[in-house]
């Protein structure tokens, strides 16, 4: 049987470009990703997307301003958890991004995304995200650094 955590992951847009942070602990150390962690047992998805951007960036949104864009799911051999993760989209916010325990915020040209410095499946499925798609995707990993296999959908609607 296969357990599935639910995980927020949330990009701020801005002129021409994309709000990434560099993660200094935990799961995804060292890389550039968007903002997001676990939903807790009492909140909404959404809600939880907008508190982890919070918590990790200092930045405030609506929950009304998160556009959902994408669902992706990420297994890894030999473990039976499967990260199920809610991407987000925002160009609506309050607040200028701070550097936290968790994240050193940085914005990001479109055409300077640090691919060598992400999750190994970013540099995939981004492009569908900044050319306005709605897609699924599933990538079964070895390790945290290997794609063994993957397959990408996209969706009239989410
Ligand atoms: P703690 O430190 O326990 O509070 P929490 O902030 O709840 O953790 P975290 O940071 O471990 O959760 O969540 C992982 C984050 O990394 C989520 O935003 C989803 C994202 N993520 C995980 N695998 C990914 C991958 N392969 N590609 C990607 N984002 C990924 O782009
Ligand atoms: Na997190
Ligand atoms: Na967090």
């Amino acid at each position: 049987t296969i357990l599935k955590k639910v995980y927020t992951l949330v990009f701020l847009r801005k002129d021409n470009k994309i709000l990434l942070g560099l993660k200094k602990r935990g799961f995804g150390v060292n890389k550039w990703n968007g903002f997001g962690g676990k939903v807790e047992p009492n909140e909404t998805i959404l809600e939880a997307a907008a508190r982890e951007l919070k918590e990790e960036s200092c930045v405030d949104v609506k929950t009304s301003e998160l556009q959902n864009i994408a669902h992706l799911e990420f297994t890894f051999e030999g473990d039976p958890t499967m990260m199920d993760v809610r991407v987000f989209s925002a160009n609506v916010f309050q607040g200028e991004p701070k550097e936290t325990e968790e994240m050193i915020p940085k914005w990001f040209e479109l055409n300077a995304i640090p691919y060598n410095d992400m999750w190994p499946d970013d540099n995939i499925w981004f492009p569908l995200m900044l050319s306005g798609k709605l897609f699924y995707g599933i990538f079964n990993f070895k390790g945290f650094n290997t794609i063994l296999n993957y397959n990408i959908q996209e969706l009239e609607s989410m």
